[in-house]
């Protein structure tokens, strides 16, 4: 079944601070048809090659910017909030990727997560830690992490220990290439953005986001045949840490060649479930893709944590 686009601007992808743009701009290039791009940042080079986002600079380009001062950050955002109520109007998903440490991410992300909150949209914020090595920035990424986590319905810790690891397993450059990051945001956008054999819409993942507790997401892909070294995988997500056992809600998107059957998709939907609550309300969609044949790809959103 071919995808049918609905862009409408219900579904925003937003990079806050550099590496936070860097991730954003990578992942709308794999989905530019089914959503828009918002950049946020205080440094000019966060802008290039992106004519076709919004471009939000906080403060005055020419300046210092806002190193590692996110309270003047935050300040410059406030004056932005009145183009940002115009940006978010459509809005309904807010993706919202930035890494946390320094100055404009951790200022800024929280009040870009709850304005778009109060205008009604759904928030999935993912957030980089920084590495351990850097115990001021973790300091600053903590404090930040507790206001995006509080304005956000599903905020992910992004270990950036974990991801250059696994981008160095990949033998590519973890600022550049956050593959993990692109492939998830991809998973969401296009779970929501097309119409599948199962359709998930937002209402669904509202549903699953709305229940108590915390909230997390993880992306996997592999043999249809093999669900259990899909489900393995996307425990090895870079994630800061992920214990889903016995949450209660969960919305699983599978994705796959022409050839995927039901069989194999109930065996891959089984090895994500199996661990949760019994009682756990569980959402599946599914979907063909022309670029998987024989493949599956999972995209799940557990929540209930
Ligand atoms: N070691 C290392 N950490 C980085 C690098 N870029 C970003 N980070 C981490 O990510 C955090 C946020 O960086 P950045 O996005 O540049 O900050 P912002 O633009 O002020 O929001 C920093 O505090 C670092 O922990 C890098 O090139 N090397
Ligand atoms: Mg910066």
């Amino acid at each position: 079944m071919l995808g049918v686009v609905v862009h409408d601007g219900s579904l925003l992808i937003a990079g806050v601070g550099s590496l936070g743009s860097i991730w954003a701009k990578r992942a709308h290039e794999n989905c530019s048809d089914y959503c828009d791009l918002l950049l946020v940042d205080s440094d000019e080079a966060s802008f290039e090659d992106s004519r076709h986002a919004h471009c939000v600079p906080l403060g005055d380009l020419s300046s210092e910017g806002c190193a590692a001062l996110p309270e003047l950050a935050a300040s410059h955002f406030m004056k932005a909030t009145a183009i940002m109520d115009k940006i978010l109007e459509p809005v309904e998903l807010l993706i919202l990727l930035t890494s946390l440490g320094g100055g404009v991410g951790s200022g800024s992300a929280p009040l870009l997560a709850s304005q778009a909150r109060r205008k009604g949209a759904l928030v999935i914020s993912i957030a980089g830690i920084p590495f351990d090595d850097h115990p001021t920035r973790r300091e600053i990424a903590s404090s930040a992490f507790n206001r995006l986590d509080e304005s956000s319905d599903v905020c992910a810790k992004l270990s950036l220990d974990r991801l250059a690891w696994q981008a160095r397993s990949r033998g590519v450059d973890w600022r550049k290439h956050p593959s993990w990051i692109e492939e998830l945001v991809q998973g969401l956008v296009l779970t929501l953005g097309q119409v599948g054999i199962i359709n998930l819409d937002l209402m669904d993942l509202r549903s699953v986001v709305s229940r108590s507790g915390a909230a997390t997401m993880v992306v996997a892909e592999g043999d249809p045949n093999d669900p259990e070294s899909i489900f393995l995988q996307a425990l090895s997500a870079p994630l800061a840490s992920l214990d889903v056992s016995g949450s209660t809600g969960c919305l699983l998107q599978l994705e796959g060649g022409r050839q995927m059957s039901i069989y194999q998709m109930e065996k891959v939907a089984d090895a994500f479930t199996r661990g949760l609550d019994e009682n756990a309300q569980v959402i599946i969609g599914a979907r063909h893709s022309d670029g998987l044949d024989g493949k599956i790809r999972v995209v799940a959103v557990v929540s209930g944590l």
